[in-house]
């Protein structure tokens, strides 16, 4: 350990566990993004709350600024130190500490991987319900932090509407223990839903108490073929009114091109210009007839054109991948990220506004709509032409988002749906939050992290 600085760490807290090794650096420096070459100062893995506070209350008096790590699959920046940070990763804080089943929470360390979450609700006949495709590799605590959406925010809600309670180390290494689990707490501001969706700007999770709901009855998966967006919000209204909806998710087809380039099997013979990948109750043969019926009406309407339904674990399986792969699929095409929300009713003239504007300036790109549109969030990736130098396409790229901070404003709608601020969103942070909003912002952080050493330059 070559740096003062960190002779001091390991001094001050023997058991750590800190690393210099250059691959450590790149790996742990960088999330899903790729646009900002990692530099931290070193990666640091506590493996208890007493070493994520001795690191903190450490970074204040060195001066040095920390970057709370979990599965860094965010699309924001949020987890990427290019500045000389300490990355301070949760891996090793990744256990379930406890079951109450007559409160009906699951306690766990914030390194845990979602996926671990879902097992450990089932195993105990349970069910945590926020869920999404990076379930694998992203972590509780990641989750918190940006207040994570997902693919059943429909029916379920975001993280916020699932944490119980929370341990914080605040930027003033201070533990907090926020509302313990308690159903009601009317006593004064709720400190633990300013840090969920904070982004890392205020503190660090090191724990949180997590409620689980009752598993739903067995379900069914419909990928529907659709030939307009006017008819697809037709089709959404149908299916809310007739059917319990777990999930109503829509593509394009050039969404569907790239995921089937990428190795998924195609649904229909024919390409359509949209699908819809809905889940939905079907406990028994009621449920399913309803199913059907809703379907038949709408194809009798014109505002389907073909579909498919599960019967089985696999076929629903296969019918989500063509919506799950899709980030995946696009990934080597180097695409810019956007992640916007309308109203849902305002969706289909923000899209047609928006592709005028597209097809106006930027004809040569291919852009990728899909997303959670029963939730009015939309994923606009752009790929980056193969010929294209990489710095003249972020800049396109950059006025392509103006373009959308100016029509989602005419429509009441939000620069980021669910994907956080993080460094890619932080210029248009205004379009969105007022000058008041983001000066009490502000005044917050400076009460939290009076030194600015909590993820500085995200979101803020
Ligand atoms: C999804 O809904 C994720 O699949 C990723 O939020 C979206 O890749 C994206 O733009
Ligand atoms: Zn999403």
């Amino acid at each position: 350990m070559t740096d003062p600085r960190l002779s001091e760490l390991a001094h001050l807290l023997p058991e750590l566990k800190i690393s210099t090794d250059p691959g450590d650096l790149e790996h742990h420096g960088r999330d899903w993004t790729r646009r900002w070459t990692p530099e931290p100062l070193a990666i640091a893995w506590p493996s208890s709350i007493e070493e994520v506070q001795g690191v903190v209350r450490w970074a204040n008096a060195q001066g040095v600024a920390v970057v709370p790590s979990g599965g860094r699959t965010g699309l924001s920046g949020g987890a990427v130190a290019a500045n000389g940070e300490l990355v301070l990763s949760l891996d090793r804080m990744n256990r379930v500490l406890g079951f109450d089943p007559i409160d009906r929470t699951l306690t766990v360390q914030p390194g845990i991987a979602l996926e671990a979450v879902h097992n450990a609700a089932r195993e105990r006949g349970l069910l945590y319900p926020v869920d999404f495709a990076a379930r694998g590799s992203c972590q509780i605590g990641g989750n918190i932090a940006t207040n994570a959406g997902g693919i059943r925010v429909i029916r379920y809600g975001n993280t916020r509407q699932w944490i119980a309670g929370l341990k914080v180390v605040t930027g003033t290494g201070d533990v907090l223990d926020l509302n313990r689990g308690l159903v009601k707490n009317a006593s004064g501001y709720d400190l633990r839903h300013l840090v969920i969706g904070s982004e890392g700007t205020l503190g660090i999770v090191v724990e949180a108490t997590l409620s689980l709901t009752s598993p739903p009855p067995p379900s069914q998966v419909m990928l529907l073929a659709v030939p307009a967006m006017d008819a697809l919000m037709k089709v959404f209204a149908e299916a809310r009114h007739r059917l319990r909806l777990e999930a109503f998710e829509f593509f394009t087809d050039r969404a569907l091109h790239h995921v089937l380039a990428h190795g998924a099997q195609r649904p229909f013979d024919e390409t359509h210009p949209f699908y819809v990948v809905t889940e939905f109750d079907a406990a028994d043969e009621r449920a399913e007839a309803d199913a059907l019926a809703f379907f038949e009406f709408c194809l009798g309407e014109g505002w389907v054109v073909d579909g498919a339904i599960s019967s089985s674990e696999g076929q629903a399986a296969a019918l989500w991948r063509l919506r799950e792969g899709i980030t995946e699929s696009l990934a080597p095409h180097k695409p810019y990220k956007n992640d916007v929300s309308v109203r849902i009713s305002a969706v289909p003239a923000f899209m047609a506004e928006m592709q005028d504007l597209l097809s106006a300036e930027y004809p040569h790109f291919d852009v990728v709509w899909f997303g959670h549109i029963g939730d009015g969030n939309l994923h606009i990736n752009v790929l980056k032409p193969a010929d294209l130098d990489n710095a003249v396409f972020v800049g396109q790229c950059e006025h392509v988002t103006s373009m959308l901070v100016e029509t989602l404003a005419r429509h009441g709608g939000s620069i980021s749906a669910e994907h956080g601020i993080g460094l890619v969103k932080k210029p248009w942070l205004g379009s969105v939050r007022s000058e008041v909003e983001i000066a009490l912002m502000r005044g917050i952080k400076a009460v939290w992290d009076p030194n600015g050493i909590m993820n500085p330059g995200k979101l803020l």
